[in-house]
């Protein structure tokens, strides 16, 4: 014979599952992925660009609009019925250096689920040119490199290549004698890469160089 409390103990627990599982035909929004990160230049007009998947989890028809704070940022459709595909654009047209982020909120009246915040990350650079440590601007790093700069510091040779930011392989913002070192511990001893030179601190000696 079942006890009287282990009746009440099974009751219960059809009802937790009962009440925490999705009612039948409801809708559940589902947007992939579920972040965005964009990488672009500083007041460059060119937009980048993203697209998410928004789908239906559930089984009654799902409406949808998006909802952004950010000028940078536009989501278009910003309104839909899943499945959908949505492009997402950001432009540093009027962006300085930094890093930037916005979230755009998916919301639908259909969904248990909603709201739905997608994350977007928007790394600014200001512009450059040549690789962070190639100092011959050969398209490698290696022990040249390192030579280049020590010629450079001690016997007056040529600046690093294309900007003399590229010679900053330690990314302190000068370029000397630790430079040299920092590329030939890396290529001897398995040391840091030469990762990404000073960004701010080269007006009028030609610019940044782009990282590693
Ligand atoms: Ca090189
Ligand atoms: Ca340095």
């Amino acid at each position: 014979m079942i006890h009287k409390s282990t009746i009440s103990l099974i009751i219960s627990v059809i009802l937790i599952i009962a009440l925490s599982a999705p009612a039948q035909g409801q809708a559940l929004i589902e947007v992939s992925p579920s972040h965005l990160f964009f990488e672009g230049t500083e007041f460059e007009s060119d937009t980048l660009s993203d697209t998410l998947i928004i789908t239906n989890g559930g089984e009654n028809p799902l409406n949808w609009s998006a909802s952004w704070d950010e000028p940078w940022l536009h989501v278009q459709p910003s309104t839909g019925s899943a499945p959908d595909s949505v492009i997402i654009k950001v432009s540093a047209e009027n962006l300085a250096y930094s890093q930037y982020s916005d979230q755009i909120i998916f919301e639908s009246p259909d969904a248990s689920n909603s709201p739905l915040i997608v994350d977007v990350i928007f790394r600014v650079q200001p512009p450059c040119q040549g690789k962070c440590g190639d100092a011959n601007s050969d398209d490698a790093v290696g022990v040249s490199d390192a030579i280049w700069i020590i010629n450079y510091v001690f016997i007056g040779g040529g600046i690093p290549e294309p900007v003399l930011a590229c010679g900053d392989a330690n990314g302190d913002c000068y370029v000397n004698i630790s430079d040299a070192v920092w590329i030939l511990i890396y290529v001897f001893q398995g040391g840091g890469s030469p990762g990404e030179c000073c960004l701010d601190n080269w007006e009028g000696q030609g610019g940044n160089c782009c990282p590693f």
